[in-house]
């Protein structure tokens, strides 16, 4: 820009940079499966619930609604009137399922996420036990998003129960530090959806993600940059996204358990720990400190499928069992592949023994697919190149590199002559 450039625009620059401070949202939807499945069966609230186990099956509950009213026609009955006594219970659980999410009722025995169901079962035996449906998850996962585009549209999908949101340029992003915005948002997902979720709005992605968690469930927390010694400092390092429990031990090992006490250490001997890039990121994260912006689109890295089973099986003994659950987990991730519009170019295996040792493997192919027969003799292939002689309790197949269908064929229409396109409109 010249200097007479500059000085006609040197009005709009600094009111931009007076009126315009980053601001930044988290969003997270709160007990997001549980809350989901709470809706359907609205007699649950307040009740201890957890979501996990198997998958939904709507006539699970039929055998009992019978007994217990032979002459009602519970088919057509809404699940609202469900009595309580038909739901199971986590008592009665035997398995190795893990909790997907708790309510907040259920929270207050000391259950959580990733915790064992018998586990759980033994601090609170009572507490109701809902099967996994991802497809309705899914399905108010896109409708709580396309709300918050409709008011503020800068907004990056971080999965299914939360997002950024860039409050910067949006109307009402500034006012009162994000809250008027923040409320907004809040009120309009519940109108919407009648399910609550939180929000931290911050000057950037890593102190709103903190943020988000201040005033759990159903708060609005705003944070300055000046509060970050205050507010931030006193938090243990596990709290910043990106320390996870290795990184947190280390740094226990050195004497540090909280961020203040992260932000003050010796950078030098930090890097020395932890080396330049991650030794450096440490610092500016404690500091509060984050550059990265809001990406409105992003494109998936890999899609995978594992499975846990009821019990470990033996590649030799248990072969009938584990070849269709092996077929079948190649035929989802090319289903899903499919669906979302990619091929992929790294196929992958993942095993854990009964030990929970985990191995992985992969290989590049020549050629990207989503064809569930090739995904299956590629992935076949790596089974050779594992240890089979121990029990697995887990296994996963992953399709990497992907790339989107239409790139694929625009570039294979670009590489190839004239007579041989319209072959490759025939394949695509
Ligand atoms: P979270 O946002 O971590 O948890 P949450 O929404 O259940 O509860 P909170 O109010 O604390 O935000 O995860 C979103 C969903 O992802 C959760 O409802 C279930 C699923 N999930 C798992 O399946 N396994 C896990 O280990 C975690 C943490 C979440
Ligand atoms: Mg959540
Ligand atoms: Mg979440």
């Amino acid at each position: 820009m010249s200097a007479s450039e500059f000085l006609e625009n040197l009005d709009v620059i600094t009111s931009l940079d007076v009126a315009l401070v980053r601001r930044i949202a988290h969003l997270d939807m709160d007990a997001f499966y549980a809350s989901v499945e709470l809706l359907r069966y609205p007699q649950l609230k307040g009740l201890p619930v957890v979501i996990g186990g198997s998958r939904r099956r709507e006539d699970s509950y039929w055998e009992r609604l019978v007994k217990l009213d032979p002459l009602k026609d519970w088919k057509s009955a809404p699940l609202s009137e469900y009595p309580l006594e038909v739901f199971p219970r986590l008592k009665d659980y035997v398995g190795r399922g893990v909790i997907t999410t708790a309510t907040y009722a259920a929270r207050h025995f000391g259950i959580g996420s990733a915790m064992g169901l018998m586990k759980a079962a033994a601090l609170c035996p009572e507490a109701i036990l809902l099967p996994v449906d991802f497809e309705e998850y899914r399905k108010y996962s896109r409708l709580f998003k396309s709300i918050i585009t409709e008011i503020a549209p800068v907004m990056e999908d971080r999965g299914v129960d939360e997002v950024y949101i860039d409050f910067t340029q949006t109307p009402g992003g500034q006012r009162q530090g994000g809250l008027v915005l923040a409320r907004l948002i809040q009120k309009s997902i519940f109108q919407a959806t009648q399910l609550t979720c939180s929000i931290g709005v911050a000057p950037n992605k890593l102190l709103a993600k903190m943020a988000s968690e201040f005033n759990k469930p159903n708060g609005i927390a705003i944070l300055y940059e000046h509060e970050i010694a205050a507010k931030i400092w006193p938090l243990p390092c596990r709290k910043i996204n990106g320390i996870g429990p290795k990184t947190d031990e280390k740094l226990k090992n050195l004497g540090i358990s909280l961020i203040g006490q992260l932000a003050l250490f010796d950078p030098s001997e930090l890097i020395a720990h932890f080396g330049q890039n991650y030794g450096r990121w440490l610092i500016e994260a404690a500091n509060g400190r984050d550059k990265s912006g809001v990406v409105t689109h992003s494109e998936p890295v890999s899609l995978s499928r594992e499975t846990t089973f009821e019990r470990d099986l033996h590649v030799t003994t248990d072969k009938e069992r584990l070849t269709p659950i092996f077929t079948k987990l190649c035929e989802q991730v090319s289903n899903d592949l499919q669906r979302k519009g990619y091929l992929g170019r790294t196929v992958g295996i993942k095993l854990k023994y009964d030990n929970f040792k985990t191995v992985t493997r992969d290989q590049t192919i020549e050629f990207p697919t989503n064809d569930s027969k090739e995904i299956r003799k590629f992935a076949g292939e790596l089974l050779k190149r594992v240890d089979l002689s121990k029990k697995i309790r887990l296994l996963g197949v992953r399709m990497g590199s992907l790339i989107k269908l239409e790139d694929w064929s625009v570039a294979q229409l670009s590489n190839t002559s004239d007579s041989e396109v319209g072959l490759n409109r025939e394949l695509f």
